[in-house]
């Protein structure tokens, strides 16, 4: 049976602190995306780009947060173009866009697998934890702060009511290098499995990634990957607006990658904080699209499926 695949562009850039990332799902769509998953067998739909109804400004306390009434306005119109593409899709693709994004995509996951009595886990590949409240944001950039969203911290009452707020316990993050104190405190808080850079020097990115998998697996959980381009090392992937130094390599990104696909457990996916003004001859698009490849099945020889269980 072939399954199918829908992409949706979510040309988001107003969470970022530079311009750009609005460019993101047009650099996936040059890459080469829609015809690399067709080789691969799958069916793809694009659905093309969704677009951010007027807004009128939103003032904060927090003088350092702007854009607010965007970010309000897209995570409203994605929270519901991410419900409506689960129905219809086997692995919908969300091409962004900078993350702030996710505060749309992950909570219409969130609703729909709430509605499949299944629970919902996030694997959050970053260098950074996304956890800040508009309260604690310095920078007041908010593709800083939708895992505070979704998993329904306070002072988020401007923006869509969550109809299924995502357990912290069930987040995995991944490549994490850049935390900010308030983030550091909310990790502890929220008991969020966090495997930073040091870990991944250590144990490799493959037992920790098992440990997440066999959990998702034993819950007949339903797994949304968030790809943040900054979880690369900024050497293979410079087009981006926040690089950190001492990324994920390139086949420790392909090994998630691949991993993933044989768990079978991956319902959808952001490629999220691309930002193709930055980028050298296209070669970090080229690269989130091979990645993808890899979620989607490419891989050099037959083998066998892993079994989590
Ligand atoms: B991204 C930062 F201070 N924490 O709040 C902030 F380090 O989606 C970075 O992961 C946020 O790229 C990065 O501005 C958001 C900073
Ligand atoms: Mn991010
Ligand atoms: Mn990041
Ligand atoms: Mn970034």
């Amino acid at each position: 049976m072939t399954h199918c695949c829908h992409l949706i562009g979510a040309p988001v850039q107003t969470g970022a602190s530079q311009p750009g990332c609005l460019m993101g799902p047009a650099a996936f769509r040059t890459a080469g995306l829609p015809e690399t998953l067709r080789q691969l067998g799958w069916d793809v739909v694009d659905r093309g780009n969704v677009t951010l109804p007027e807004t009128a400004a939103i003032d904060h306390a927090n003088g350092a947060v702007h854009n607010l009434a965007e970010m309000v306005g897209w995570t409203r119109v994605l929270s519901q173009a991410a419900y409506d593409v689960m129905t219809a899709s086997d692995m919908p693709i969300f091409m962004g866009g900078d993350h702030s994004m996710a505060a749309g995509t992950v909570s219409g996951v969130s609703r729909y697998a709430a509605e499949q009595n299944r629970p919902l886990f996030v694997l959050w590949l970053d260098a950074h934890p996304d956890l800040h409240t508009l309260d604690s944001t310095g920078s007041g950039n908010l593709h800083g702060t939708p895992v505070a969203y979704f998993t329904g911290q306070s002072g988020f009452d401007m923006f869509p009511p969550l109809a299924a707020p995502v357990d912290p316990g069930n987040i995995c993050m991944m490549g994490i290098r850049s935390v900010d104190p308030a983030e550091h405190a909310r990790i502890k808080e929220l008991g969020i499995t966090v495997h930073d850079m040091r870990t991944l020097d250590e144990r490799g990115v493959a037992a920790p990634l098992s440990e997440f998998l066999a959990r998702v697996a034993a819950a007949n959980g339903l797994l949304h990957v968030s790809l943040d381009v900054d979880f690369l090392d900024p050497a293979i992937a410079p087009a981006v607006g926040t690089t950190v130094p001492g990324g994920a390599t390139f086949r420790e990104a392909h090994l998630i990658m691949e991993m993933l696909h044989d768990s079978g457990l991956v319902g959808s996916l952001d490629l999220v904080e691309l930002n193709p003004f930055l980028d050298e001859r296209g070669r970090t698009a080229l690269l989130m699209t091979d990645l993808t490849a890899s979620l989607f099945g490419r891989r050099v020889l037959d083998r066998m499926t892993r079994s989590f269980a």
